[in-house]
């Protein structure tokens, strides 16, 4: 109960900073009088996930959740709004509300967009939990790509492999040393099964006091880790015949839940992670174990392929990096190439 109970002075102080935020945001957008049906009265909210047109806005009350939701229109000039905002809503017509400010986002996680714009999907988080399975296949370079948008973002990832029950049907050790590697490169990593419930707690444990939205492929497991940690409500879990390369996603928009001392953004699964928004040096910036190399090679413009007196190829000759790892760099960059770079 100790833990418990210092986590919700935790929340009480994180949410305490959030209203300070909230209150400031608001001003900073002008009190306005209410010209479109709007009661007046400004309440503080956080975004819970988006239904269509409207944004479900759970209201916030000396300063945590109230447990109440209420779906709301944006006013036109707030820029799109995700999961995870802190808002100021007022009241208006057939008890539907209206978002009038939002606060500033402490932290956002998204990918491009079709555009190729950088598309937020969840603010105000801790923590990106990269889920990986043995079955749907992670996509040739999927956990570089995602740790790259990560580092780039400045946010702390975590690995989980997920389906660890599925050992013995399927020859996984390649995703089991994939992860040795990047717990190697100091990245926290778990391997779990929502089947049998391995390792579940001493993941749940790692969140305690943090937001942390949950990516991933769709199908790997994603809202089936939420309902094991005991939500109170469940996310809906798909069909692994729905799921996958071909199938419809079963998450289609991020939603934020609740644990006792946690916070977890569940979202929709993903095709392939794209980089369009990230440059060349970003991408050799997001292989942590680069940044040691960065301006160390002897020409400053090097590409790290041919040059003479290359620091990457001296530590690769040196087995101080990974061969895997460089591989991967050099086909993100010809991805962003082949986009039209
Ligand atoms: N064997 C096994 N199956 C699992 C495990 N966790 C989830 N599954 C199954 O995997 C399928 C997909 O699970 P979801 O939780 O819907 O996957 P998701 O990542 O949320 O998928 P999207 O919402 O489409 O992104 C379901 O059939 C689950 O029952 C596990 O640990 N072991
Ligand atoms: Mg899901
Ligand atoms: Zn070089």
């Amino acid at each position: 109960m100790t833990k418990r109970r210092l986590s919700n002075q935790q929340q009480a102080r994180i949410s305490e900073r959030h209203q300070r935020e909230l209150v400031s945001g608001n001003e900073a957008g002008g009190a306005r009088e209410s010209s479109d049906g709007v009661s007046g009265e400004r309440c503080n909210g956080r975004i819970v996930s988006h239904l269509g047109q409207q944004l479900l806005v759970e209201t916030l009350e000396a300063g945590s959740s109230s447990g109440t939701s209420v779906r709301c229109f944006q006013r036109a000039n707030l820029p799109a709004l995700v999961t995870g905002d802190l808002v100021v809503w007022e009241a208006g017509d057939n008890d539907t509300g209206v978002i009038t400010a939002v606060a500033e986002r402490k932290s956002v996680f998204g990918r491009p967009a079709f555009s190729g714009n950088f598309k937020p999907m969840a603010a105000n988080i801790d923590r990106v939990l990269l889920v990986i399975a043995p079955l749907p296949e992670p996509f040739p370079n999927l956990i570089d790509r995602y740790l790259v948008a990560i580092e780039t973002l400045q946010l702390q990832a975590v690995l989980v492999l997920n389906k660890s029950d599925l050992h013995a049907e399927i020859a996984n050790q390649r995703l089991d040393k994939l992860l040795s590697l990047y717990e190697g490169l100091g990245y926290e990593t778990h391997r779990v099964s929502t089947v049998d419930n391995a390792g579940i707690a001493p993941l749940l444990a790692s969140l305690s006091g943090l937001t942390t939205v949950i990516v991933g492929q769709s199908g790997v497991g994603k809202s089936s880790l939420i309902n094991s940690f005991g939500v109170n409500n469940d996310a809906a879990v798909g069909s692994l015949s729905t799921a996958g390369p071909k199938g419809t996603h079963t998450t289609t928009t991020a939603r934020l839940f609740h644990l006792p001392d946690c916070d977890l953004i569940d979202s929709p699964g993903i095709r392939e992670l794209s980089l369009g928004h990230i440059d060349a040096s970003a991408v050799f910036a997001g292989f942590r174990e680069f940044r040691q190399f960065e301006g160390q090679c002897k020409f400053r413009d090097c590409s790290h392929q041919t040059e003479p007196d290359c620091a990457l190829n001296k530590a690769l000759a040196a087995g101080a990096i990974s061969p895997q790892r460089v591989d991967s760099y050099f086909q993100i960059l010809q991805s962003l190439d082949n986009a039209g770079r």
